[in-house]
């Protein structure tokens, strides 16, 4: 392993004013995203929409740092023949990988999961640097409910999150850990704090027992925020204020960035609560975005499958990016969003 070059890596990932596009929903996912918008999910319609985000120029060359890709994604080529990976490399950001295989339930546990793909993962991380990838993604997700989530949970996901972590600094490509914790449930921000910490405290414990560098690598937490379904609403100060306090609890500050999901917020609420928290500053590491449905879901609506609306998918896609670009420097106002209306 050379530290000096994923740290290289990790560093341009959370470079200032860029965070990552999170394009690597697996084929179940993208199809409930093309269902909402009338666009049947075929080989052909997920790579024309993902060639349609990656040709962005503007939004690519200067908001983005890199792009998370799922495995049908990275070896595939856009309508010219031009692999969707060089694509990614020629507007200067770095093309990633996903390399969990989803998850399954977790025996004795009811109601809880644990992510799977640590077979052969040596292997296939050898051919995704080969192809270009120059860091990974695994998503742990822990739910809240009023049993859960369980110690056994919390620990074999983070075990796993480790595991593949390291991994992936033995192939030389820079590990995103995301241990996402849940925001469907009705749960307070209270709550998710504490469930949040439990399991960035197991996850970091587990990263040192496996001898992962962490200046080597990218954490992509969610937010301390309350269940969707929660009567208790906060501010965006509050979700700013608590998630930050959280982080500097549990996030060690050799860790050189941290790039957050949006986990179902809507565009503008993961822009400002990103913005609230680099408001307030003094922070150890760079905070930013890492978002796959806050910077998708409008350029998915604006494309709608048409060839006729690709200039119009990829404005909608510039504008989230500037927004989230502007809330990684704490620099967004919410009346930029009615200007570009
Ligand atoms: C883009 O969605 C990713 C893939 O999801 P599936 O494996 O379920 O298809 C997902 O891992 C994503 O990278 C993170 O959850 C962050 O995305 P959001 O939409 O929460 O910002």
């Amino acid at each position: 392993m050379n530290l000096a070059d994923l740290n290289k890596v990790a560093r341009a990932v959370v470079a200032p004013g860029k965070g990552l596009l999170a394009a690597d929903e697996s084929t179940g996912t993208i199809k409930k995203r093309f269902d909402a918008i009338n666009v049947a999910s075929t080989e052909e319609s997920r790579r024309d929409y993902r060639e349609m985000l990656f040709r962005s120029s503007e939004a690519m060359n200067r908001y983005i740092s890199g792009v998370i890709l799922y495995d049908e994604t990275f070896w595939q080529k856009a309508e010219d023949g031009t692999p969707l990976v060089k694509l990614i490399e020629q507007s200067g950001a770095i093309p990633g990988i996903k390399v969990d295989e989803g998850t399954q339930a977790l025996p004795a546990c009811p109601g809880e999961l644990v992510t799977v793909g640590l077979d052969k993962l040596a292997e296939r991380l050898k051919k995704y640097y080969e192809g270009g990838a120059r860091f990974a993604k695994w998503r742990a997700v822990i739910d809240i409910g009023p049993q859960i989530p369980t110690m056994t949970a919390i620990r074999v996901n983070a075990h796993a999150l480790a595991r593949y972590a390291a991994l992936c600094q033995a192939a030389q490509i820079v590990p995103i850990v995301e241990p996402e914790v849940l925001m469907d449930g009705d749960h307070d921000i209270d709550r998710c704090y504490e469930v949040t910490q439990r399991v960035l405290n197991k996850t970091f414990q587990e990263l040192r027992v496996q001898r992962v560098a962490l200046e080597g690598m990218i954490l992509k937490p969610n937010m301390a925020i309350p269940g969707k379904k929660s009567a208790k609403q906060v501010s965006a100060e509050e979700i700013a204020e608590k998630t930050v306090r959280l982080l500097k609890n549990c996030v060690p500050a050799a860790v050189p960035g941290i790039a957050f999901l949006s986990g179902g917020q809507s565009d503008e609420e993961a822009t400002a609560h990103l913005n609230a928290m680099n408001r307030i500053g003094g922070l150890p590491w760079p905070l930013t975005f890492s978002y796959g449905r806050a910077l998708q879901a409008a350029p998915q609506k604006a494309w709608a499958g048409k060839a006729g609306n690709v200039a119009a998918g990829q404005r909608a896609f510039t504008h989230r990016a500037r927004m989230n670009s502007l809330a990684s420097k704490g620099e967004w106002q919410a009346d930029l969003e009615k200007k570009a209306a």
